[in-house]
């Protein structure tokens, strides 16, 4: 089965990077997977993106270098085995509260006897290789997202779930649970603390640890970290951002 990259670079302790896309355009994701991203994560949670329009654009990213994946919507068997069938090579799951959350999503996500996966990858098996079955319930990433009270209250438990690779920090709703705006600022206690409580607990379980940076400079201080999946803002912001810019230097002058 193709290796996974992902992986291979926690397995290295390297740092992999991540493109985000909630534009549903294949097009768009083809592009992302072409700007030395690692991986390139669909997002079916606040993405304008459904399964049929999700298809096309894990196709578009395995022309890339980027490992595809996707965030599913909702910790739902229907939506994960679909995404897997159709080629994901590794899935976010959002609002995690409990083990039996993860467990549950790790169980969608295997084939049995560990989960309760049904048989059928039909792209999964094109992307994968044609040993897909024997080596998919290793191969693909399986990251549970910390961003709720009940979820940063039961860390350990979650982290302890066999199966799951590790957990992967919304920052957003994890400061809404925090008592602070959704606009995410590292430097800001509680939340600076709890992202080093997070990620103290990932490296006890010796786990993947990834988070969504919403600008450039959270983005390099997790990587000064030690964070080992960095989620480099998404395709909206990063267009306008950039846009902005420019038209700001040349309207200067
Ligand atoms: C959050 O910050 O809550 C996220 O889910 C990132 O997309
Ligand atoms: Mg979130």
């Amino acid at each position: 089965m193709r290796r996974n990259k992902l992986k291979d670079l926690f397995a290295a302790g390297q740092p992999a990077l991540g493109g985000w896309m909630g534009f549903s355009s294949p097009f768009a994701a083809e592009v992302m997977g072409h700007a030395d991203m690692d991986v390139v994560v669909v997002d079916l949670q606040h993405g304008p993106i459904y399964l049929d329009a999700a298809v096309p654009m894990l196709q578009a990213i395995s022309a890339t270098p980027a490992v595809p994946m996707a965030r599913v919507s909702v910790n739902q068997f229907f939506e994960i085995n679909k995404l897997l069938d159709a080629g994901a090579y590794g899935l976010i799951c959002p609002l995690v509260n409990s083990a039996a959350d993860a467990q549950s999503f790790v169980s969608a996500c295997c084939y049995p006897p560990q989960g309760t996966r049904s048989f059928g990858p039909s792209r999964g098996v094109l992307y994968g290789g044609p040993d897909y079955f024997e080596h998919a319930n290793d191969t693909i990433t399986k990251l549970a997202m910390i961003e709720t009270t009940d979820g940063l209250k039961n860390l350990d438990k979650i982290l302890a779930v066999k199966g799951l690779d590790g957990v992967f920090v919304g920052p957003s709703d994890l400061s809404l649970a925090l008592g602070l705006p959704p606009t995410p600022d590292f430097r800001a206690d509680p939340l600076r603390k709890t992202l080093a409580r997070i990620l103290k607990a990932a490296r006890k379980h010796k786990k993947m640890i990834g988070i969504f940076c919403s600008t450039l400079e959270f983005a390099q201080e997790m990587k000064r970290q030690g964070w080992d999946f960095i989620v480099l803002a998404n395709d909206a912001y990063l267009l306008r951002h950039v846009t902005t810019q420019w038209a700001a230097a040349v309207r200067k002058g």
